[in-house]
């Protein structure tokens, strides 16, 4: 039996470790961590050591499913892009660009096709019609840095190893392993805060493994993050200890604006909301400020709610009036290999487009996935009868998921870019299966960018795709190509973006290339497919890049990969602010206009706020499982990897619940029943489900998943609620009653 190592990224969550796999016979026999990866440092977690196992899962599809009247059958390639294309233009024709819609899923950030590709096809469509998984989960992020600093993608990351005092809300890296920070072994991370001294606070509905390791846990009432991040900045501003130093100040507007706003929101006030004592409040902001290096963090508790923009906003303004954002040790901008620093900004802005029936703006190019079944349902001109899902499935993971589920089934013509046919694809009338991960390239594109150190790596294939199994990335380009309707082929489609890219860096001053001649710098991108093409352009003209022979020593494609197959320690994260601000003032917007109205609907919720609030829900993520995927590999399943409804011991004595019995939860959108799991872990009003479940649908072929079938918190989750700023699902803090089931 031929047996070889090879090494490549793990492409199952945000922390990016790098595996060492052995291979025998083509196949995946064992997976390790790899020692020699100057990031991860051999770290591995349960997921990442069933790679083999989920890549060789027999469920996964291997040829473009077509779906008849007996459900779904195999079909060859071209047939199936036959019946893309013709379905399409039918579609296109009939109803316009707008009746097209497309919805792009979590695996999208985990590749090189989702990046390079997926906006390709978007482009193409020339609808606007677009949904991602982001409005489930970090747009109230990027609408928050988009108005601070000009550019949605500049996510400050807290500076894990060199902060002396991390203040984190919503977060659960023991589970998650990171989310918005990619830093593999987040936890030894963590613990390493405290080995040397510093102090590490969560605060969180639950007690999680997070919270055991930390030196404090804060109880907060789910959707309060808003009102006691408003408080901590009240409390530094009203006992002077807001203080950024002079070259922040420098670049700094609006500090006066939200010392104003936040004047009235005392820990006394909005306690009553928060839960938390106003003694502890106090203490937290002046230990915050007492830290000579410090970083608040706040993930995705703090953005799938009603206040996800506000939340994500006050972290930073918490980062920046402390002193403590660009400098080491606090809150810091990576600065990714591929992303040249040398690019065309455009002002950052929201709402250039409404959806059709709530009137809900554009974000980033999107709508928010809360208002996706309102456009397929809703009749009238601009009605969405097609959906192309690449990597998604929202009929698990949108909000009241149940609706959209029924909806999906209604459409003309439903496309998926899937290796499963699960919960969503089972509506899909084509399905375009990308090969399996080890005969996948890897590149970080989304999330090197938000790494606590600087650091890249490239995976080639592991192993070849069989002959005539297209990638993903050339899945999507030809997708792309079908969608535009033009006469060309989908390597022309590498070609134009190429073009387009040179031609642009050429003309921008500072550029490496600027001034050069765009033909010439095509003729030196040889290496390997278009995709690696691409992707060496990025690398060439990004901050490390060899600047197409302007830097011979600098990084390129070929040295990346041949020269670093563990990756490349491309060093600490250093201040880079003015790199990175891109606002028409060249300035940090503290206080955008659009946020300093929202307090208003904070106040009024604060005015409103009744005294008993009831139950509500919150979800919860666990070790060895994947959002709504990885429930197929054995490995991976049962233990404490299971759907229980977990509620505080306090709230199930009164309900007269027991371990083990079974519940019904209700909903305005719907019920479940579960099998109870009361703890001391969740604070009293508070019970949580974990994401992702729900696999007992009919047409799917996910057989382990289906053994074990869990039921859908979005059953649950109400598409009506929305943080206005951003159009981000509230997925916590949903009102729900409980009761036996008799
Ligand atoms: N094992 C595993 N890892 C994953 C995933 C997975 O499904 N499983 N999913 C990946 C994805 S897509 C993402 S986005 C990341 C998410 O990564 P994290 O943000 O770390 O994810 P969660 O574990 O959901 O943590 C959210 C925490 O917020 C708490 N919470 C709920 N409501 C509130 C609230 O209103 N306020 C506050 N302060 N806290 C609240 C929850 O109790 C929970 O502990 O994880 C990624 N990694
Ligand atoms: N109530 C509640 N809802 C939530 C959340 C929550 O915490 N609570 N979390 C939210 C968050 S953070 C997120 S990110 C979303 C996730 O929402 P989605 O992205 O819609 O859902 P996933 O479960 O990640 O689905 C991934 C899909 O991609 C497919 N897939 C796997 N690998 C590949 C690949 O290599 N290529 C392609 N093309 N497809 C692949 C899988 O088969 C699956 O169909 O869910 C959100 N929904
Ligand atoms: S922590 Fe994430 S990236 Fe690392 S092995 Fe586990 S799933 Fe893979
Ligand atoms: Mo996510």
């Amino acid at each position: 039996m031929a047996s070889r190592t090879a090494f490549r990224t793990c492409p199952l969550c945000e922390a990016v470790c790098g595996l060492r796999l052995r291979i025998e016979d083509d196949v995946i026999t064992e997976v390790r961590g790899d020692p020699d990866d100057p990031f991860s440092r051999g770290f591995l977690c349960p997921k990442g050591a069933s790679l083999g196992r989920l890549d060789a899962d027999p469920d996964r599809l291997d040829a473009p499913l077509l779906r008849g009247a007996d459900g779904h059958a195999e079909t060859g390639w071209d047939e199936a892009f036959r019946h893309v294309h013709t379905r399409l233009r039918d579609v296109i024709d009939r109803y316009g660009n707008d009746a097209v819609a497309v919805y792009i899923g979590n695996p999208a950030a985990h590749s090189i096709a989702g990046p390079l590709y997926a906006p390709a096809v978007v482009k193409a469509l020339r609808t606007r019609n677009v949904y991602t998984a982001s409005t489930a989960d970090q747009m109230p992020k990027h609408v928050s840095s988009g108005h601070l600093f000009g550019d949605p993608a500049a996510i400050p990351v807290p500076d894990l190893d060199r902060t002396g005092h991390l203040l984190m809300f919503g977060a659960n890296p023991l589970e998650s392993n990171g989310s918005l920070c990619s830093a593999p072994d987040f936890p030894k991370r963590l613990r390493a805060v405290r080995e040397r001294g510093g102090t590490v606070t969560v605060v969180d509905p639950r007690r999680t493994r997070t919270a055991d390791l930390a030196d404090e846990h804060v109880f907060l009432r789910p959707g309060a993050d808003a009102f006691l991040l408003a408080a901590l900045v009240q409390v530094l501003f009203a006992e002077d200890l807001v203080a950024p130093p002079a070259a922040l100040l420098d670049r700094l507007n609006g500090l006066d604006d939200v010392r104003a706003l936040v004047h009235d929101l005392t820990p006394e006030r909005v306690a009553r909301v928060t839960g938390v004592e106003p003694a502890t409040t106090r203490r937290l902001a002046r230990a915050l400020a007492a830290a000579p290096r410090a970083a608040v963090y706040g993930r995705l508790g703090t953005t799938v709610q009603a206040f996800g923009t506000l939340s994500s906003w006050l972290v930073d303004v918490l980062n920046i009036v402390t002193g403590n954002l660009d400098r080491p040790g606090g809150a810091m901008f990576a600065r990714p290999a591929h992303r040249s620093v040398h690019r065309p900004r455009r002002p950052f802005a929201t709402g250039r487009w409404h959806s059709r029936v709530r009137r809900l703006p554009e974000t980033m190019g999107e709508l928010p996935v809360a208002t996706l079944a309102d456009e397929i349902e809703t009749p009238g001109e601009g009605r969405v009868r097609a959906l192309i899902t690449i990597g998604g499935n929202p009929a698990l993971s949108a909000p009241n998921a149940a609706r959209l589920d029924r909806a999906l089934a209604t459409l003309d013509l439903m496309v998926s870019v899937d290796p499963y046919l699960n919960e969503t694809t089972r509506h899909a009338h084509v399905v375009l299966p990308p090969p399996r991960p080890r005969q996948t390239p890897h590149y970080d594109v989304a999330l090197l960018g938000l790494a606590v150190r600087n650091y890249a790596r490239y995976s080639p294939p592991v192993v070849p795709a069989p002959a005539g199994r297209p990638s993903e990335a050339a899945i999507l380009a030809r997708l792309a190509v079908t969608a535009s309707g033009l006469d060309a082929a989908p390597g022309d489609l590498d070609e134009m973006i190429i073009a387009d890219t040179l031609r642009k860096a050429v003309a921008l001053p500072g550029s490496p290339v600027h001034g050069r001649d765009p033909g010439e710098l095509r003729k030196a991108l040889t290496d390997g497919t278009r995709t690696e093409q691409r992707l060496d352009m990025m690398l060439r003209l990004g901050p490390y890049g060899d600047g197409f022979g302007d830097d011979p020593s600098g990084l390129t494609l070929a040295r990346l990969r041949d020269e670093h197959p563990h990756g490349i320690d491309l060093g600490a994260l250093e201040p880079r602010l003015d790199e990175v601000l891109c606002t028409a003032s060249g300035r940090i917007e503290l206080c955008p206009p659009a946020f300093a109205a929202d307090t208003g609907r904070l106040r009024a919720a604060l005015d409103a706020a009744p005294a008993d609030p009831g139950l509500v829900l919150i979800g919860r993520r666990h070790l060895r499982s994947n959002n709504s995927w990885l429930h197929n590999v054995p490995e991976l399943t049962g233990g404490s990897n299971t759907c229980t409804l977990q509620l505080s011991t306090a709230d199930a004595g009164r309900l007269g619940v027991t371990a083990g019995a079974r519940v019904r939860v209700t909903a305005r959108t719907g019920t479940v029943e579960a099998v109870a799991e009361p703890t001391d872990r969740l604070m009293p009003g508070v019970v949580s489900l974990p994401h992702g479940w729900g696999h007992d649908r009919p047409g799917t072929r996910t057989r382990v998943a289906s053994a074990d079938p869990g039921v859908s918190v979005n059953a649950l989750t109400d598409e009506r609620e929305i943080d206005p700023l951003s159009g981000t699902a509230v997925l916590n803090g949903v009102p729900v009653t409980v009761e036996p089931v008799a």
